[in-house]
């Protein structure tokens, strides 16, 4: 199949990150960030970069395309997935690594991670909350919608040819079944109680402190952040706006931080907000269904 047989190319979407260069407050050797907009990984990176005030080139990966599976970016990332961080000649895959790697590799920028050895256990468990069970999670609600219809206006063949070539088993066996149901996938109820024990343990933490972990804004927040994008982008944030008035406010504080605007809110244009809430209405009595 012909790339221009593909289907349509989310950088047509989002042409601003076809490739510039962000946030040139600060000199570093290069660093290069193979990105999607809609990625939640990519988007906790970048949040983290913003943060610090880091420069960095960003490169964009057409996902829907899937240019990931490309094996020129294979050899970047084997896992066929973004975000990838090249720092001069060392290439870091894995985004909450990335996030530790860039604390550790830029100790003079704005400090993230806190000193106390408890603390820094328990941000990585928020972390690995959010690698094996969040993001996952967030992939089931917004693949149906961000991904599938791309895929159904191909050839049914070469879709499936394409989903064949997704790298990691349980991957590509969720895509698989997303892309036969829709949001009508086992996945997806899975996903949505997910969503809400994550909003509970969230709404607890957040009892008498200002952040995730204490009353300082740390790598907790930010990994947690891009998954509440995918809820506000579509008009889901009923999942939490109700009963959870702790984490209504988190939410409004992340949002209002430079940082966020900078890495994250800046690629939602209003025209491409209204596109992605009329898919979020539609999807929603779903999504309302899987909660209850
Ligand atoms: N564990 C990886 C997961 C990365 C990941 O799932 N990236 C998604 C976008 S958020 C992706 O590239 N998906 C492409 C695909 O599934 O084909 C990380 O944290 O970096």
């Amino acid at each position: 199949m012909r790339r221009d047989q593909r289907v349509p190319s989310w950088s047509l979407v989002f042409p601003q990150q076809a490739l510039v260069l962000q946030n040139t407050k600060r000199k570093f050797p290069m660093l290069t960030l193979y990105t999607h907009p809609m990625s939640p990984c990519a988007q906790k990176v970048r949040f983290v970069l913003a943060e610090k005030g880091l420069a960095f080139e960003s490169r964009h990966i057409d996902l829907p395309a899937k240019e990931n599976l490309e094996p020129w970016y294979l050899k970047l990332n084997p896992t066929g997935v973004v975000p990838t961080l090249v720092h001069g000649d060392q290439v870091i895959i894995e985004s909450s690594l990335i996030c530790e790697y860039l604390e550790e590799a830029f100790p003079d920028t704005a400090r993230l991670r806190p000193d106390a050895a408890h603390l820094r256990a328990r941000m990585r468990l928020w972390m690995k909350h959010v690698d094996n069970k969040l993001h996952p999670s967030c992939g089931a609600l917004q693949w149906p919608l961000a991904m599938r219809p791309g895929l159904l206006r191909m050839e049914r063949a070469d879709a499936l040819a394409l989903l064949d070539q997704v790298v990691e088993g349980p991957r590509r066996e969720r895509q698989k079944r997303l892309f036969e149901k829709g949001l009508e996938a086992p996945d997806v109820h899975g996903a949505v109680r997910v969503y809400c024990e994550t909003i509970e343990k969230m709404e607890a933490a957040l009892a008498g402190q200002d952040w995730v972990l204490s009353d300082q804004f740390s790598l907790a927040d930010i990994v947690i952040a891009p998954y509440f994008q995918t809820l506000l982008q579509y008009g889901w944030a009923g999942l939490y706006e109700r009963g959870h008035p702790r984490v209504a406010d988190w939410v409004s504080r992340i949002c209002g931080r430079d940082g966020w605007r900078a890495a994250v809110a800046k690629d939602f244009s209003p025209e491409k907000l209204d596109e992605l809430r009329i898919q979020g209405r539609d999807a929603w009595p779903a999504i309302e269904r899987h909660a209850a």
